[in-house]
């Protein structure tokens, strides 16, 4: 209880402080300004009463755990480096997407960056001074951007050689914005976690460092035959320059706002940022299914896309090799080369505490990071409730609920009707949820690994080109998403290809289009709409 009510109050201090700013209930629209806090802490009291100290330690491995990462961030991606170089400024951060914490700072900052906010909106000193970034990363006030004591001197300080690493929150959390919002990018308020950050610019974020290339086997890459699949006309190869490495990254027609590409595949192919709160709803994880439970997709995230020159050990050759063959020995033997060319040395980074078989789901890479902890996150994002959704037109939202609901819509053959329950499991075949997927046989693989296939054209289908659900023996296709927080969405499917909810439903996007299910009355598409933005996780019809 102790936690909860400790939080409580701080939230209640920073909303009174920032009341007069802005007007809190139209930042918190999308959370139904008080009601979100009467609503999460009903069941979040339970949680913290049966356990309140795995409760904490889970929010405390979401948003700091690096399982040493910060080595791989600062010594071979030179981001930090890259962020002092670039002078970047807290207002650029935001502009990136990047969102502050206001609960990590001292009363002194909070009370001088607020009075600035109300002088000079975002044009003031402070948000415009470059050291001032630094200050914030060194109070571990940017989300997601984690400073380690790395020279243990008991002080947190990047220019004095500490160490800066990434943890889950910086895709995975946003802030109630009670300070600030920015639009199109972050914002300054209380963080919460869960949400996903539509805004982030992970790409541009990425170039900014001083060597991008050392995210070589999450770029879009020349394979053997010299051709690439991606957004960009062309794939890099291990001589591309650190240039046109930014190029890629920091062009958000290659790499799209709000998208990550977690596939280490060589093929060019963001997907966009998940919701990370009810995941005991979210089963089966990654938009292709591909992984089973959230320990697993979490040991994946720490062992290969935090810190990918885990990627070169035994294991994770024998991975790049088991899914994509000549492809993926030869992203190895490149990234190698990579690293040595820009100087990366005493590679992997990552503390690893277990061992397995490569290439199966518990540790995909053969190696393992605390299961203690992964546990604890587990729990800890299972405890998070979505954001209301938006329920003001009422008459729409029953309209659209009949829409939803009808056989003739066909939305409950995947679907739930209940949000507040687990989403189905089935992983949706690529024929039914694509239909239009046509694609070229690329490689064939050892059973039950499906061929690697590409329909030329199409970005929906490239997430399942390589890693899909065949991993684990079932078929490529879609998983089933969480139908919660879709008003803050601004685009729609994983490759972000439908860019407005009504549209998504729209029959001109044709027979064959990714997720073809449509309804043919435009006022109907509306009020399907309305209903769907009103969900979250205490819709039960
Ligand atoms: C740089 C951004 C970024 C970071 C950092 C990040 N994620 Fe994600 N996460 C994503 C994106 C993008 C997806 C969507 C992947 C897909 O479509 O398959 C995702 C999806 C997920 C999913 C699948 C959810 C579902 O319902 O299918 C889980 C689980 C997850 N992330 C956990 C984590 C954990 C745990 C961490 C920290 C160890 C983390 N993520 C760090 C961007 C990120
Ligand atoms: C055959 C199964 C199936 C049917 C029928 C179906 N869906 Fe889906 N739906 C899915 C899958 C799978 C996804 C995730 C697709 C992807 O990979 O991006 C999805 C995605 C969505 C999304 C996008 C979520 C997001 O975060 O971008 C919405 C909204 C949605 N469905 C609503 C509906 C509605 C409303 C209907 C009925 C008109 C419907 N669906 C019919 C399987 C289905
Ligand atoms: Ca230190
Ligand atoms: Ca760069
Ligand atoms: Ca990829
Ligand atoms: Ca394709």
């Amino acid at each position: 209880m102790k936690i909860l009510i400790e939080n409580m109050i701080v939230r209640k201090k920073i909303l009174q402080r920032y009341s007069l700013l802005i007007p809190v209930c139209m930042t918190l629209a999308f959370y139904g300004c008080s009601n979100k806090d009467n609503n999460s802490s009903v069941s979040d009291a339970t949680q913290v009463q049966q356990q309140p100290q795995q409760q904490e330690s889970g929010r405390q491995a979401l948003r700091f755990e690096t399982f040493g990462n910060e080595g791989f961030w600062t010594d071979a991606v030179k981001l930090p480096q890259g962020i002092v170089a670039n002078n970047v400024t807290p207002v650029q951060a935001l502009q990136l997407g990047l969102s502050v914490n206001l609960q990590a700072l001292d009363a002194d900052t909070i009370a001088a960056v607020a009075a600035e906010i109300a002088a000079q909106g975002t044009s003031g000193p402070i948000l415009n001074d470059p050291a001032t970034t630094i200050k914030l990363i060194n109070a571990n006030a940017v989300i997601g951007v984690v400073v380690k004591d790395t020279n243990r001197d008991g002080k947190l300080d990047v220019a004095s050689g500490d160490k800066v690493g990434v943890s889950c929150v910086l895709c995975h959390a946003i802030t109630d914005g009670s300070a600030l919002n920015v639009a199109g990018g972050g914002s300054i308020g209380a963080e919460i976690d869960g949400p996903a950050v539509h805004n982030i610019q992970v790409g541009k974020i990425f170039s900014i460092a001083q060597n991008t290339k050392a995210l070589y086997p999450m770029a879009q890459l020349k394979g053997v035959d010299g051709t690439s699949i991606g957004r960009a006309a062309e794939g890099l190869t291990k001589n591309s320059t650190e240039a046109e490495f930014d190029a890629y990254f920091g062009n958000p027609t290659t790499y799209p706002v709000g998208m990550f590409d977690d596939t280490v595949d060589g093929n060019g192919n963001p997907m966009h940022n998940t919701p990370l709160f009810r995941q005991d709803l979210a089963a089966p994880f990654g938009s292709a299914g591909e992984l089973a439970t959230f320990q697993q997709f979490g040991n994946t995230v720490f062992t290969v896309l935090l810190d990918p020159t885990n990627l070169l050990s035994p294991g994770g050759r024998a991975f790049l090799h088991k899914v994509a063959g000549a492809n993926g020995d030869k992203l190895a033997a490149d990234y190698q080369e990579v690293l040595a060319m820009t100087g990366v040395t005493n590679y992997p980074f990552t503390t690893i505490s277990r061992y397995g078989e490569p290439a199966t789901p518990d540790t995909l890479i053969g190696i393992g990071v605390d299961l203690d902890t992964l546990n604890k996150m587990t729990a800890y994002v299972n405890s998070l409730h979505s954001p209301l959704g938006i329920k003001v037109d009422t008459a729409s939202i029953d309209r659209g609920r009949d829409i939803f609901t009808a056989t003739s819509s066909q939305c409950l053959t995947c679907h739930n009707a209940s949000q507040a329950e687990a989403v189905r499991p089935d992983i949706i075949p690529m024929a039914v949820i694509f239909p239009g997927d046509n694609p070229d046989v690329l490689a064939q693989r050892d059973p039950p690994l499906s061929p690697v296939l590409n329909t030329p054209g199409n970005t929906f289908d490239d997430k399942m080109i390589v890693i899909n659900a065949s991993l684990r023996g079932l078929v490529r296709g879609s998983a089933l998403p969480l139908l919660m927080d879709l008003a803050r969405k601004p685009v729609f499917l994983h490759d972000n290809s439908v860019g407005f909810l009504e549209g998504l439903f729209d029959p001109g996007r044709g027979a064959i289009a990714p997720h073809p299910f449509y309804i043919s009355n435009s006022a109907d598409r509306d009020d399907l709409a309305t209903y769907l933005r009103s969900l979250d996780d205490t819709s039960t019809i």
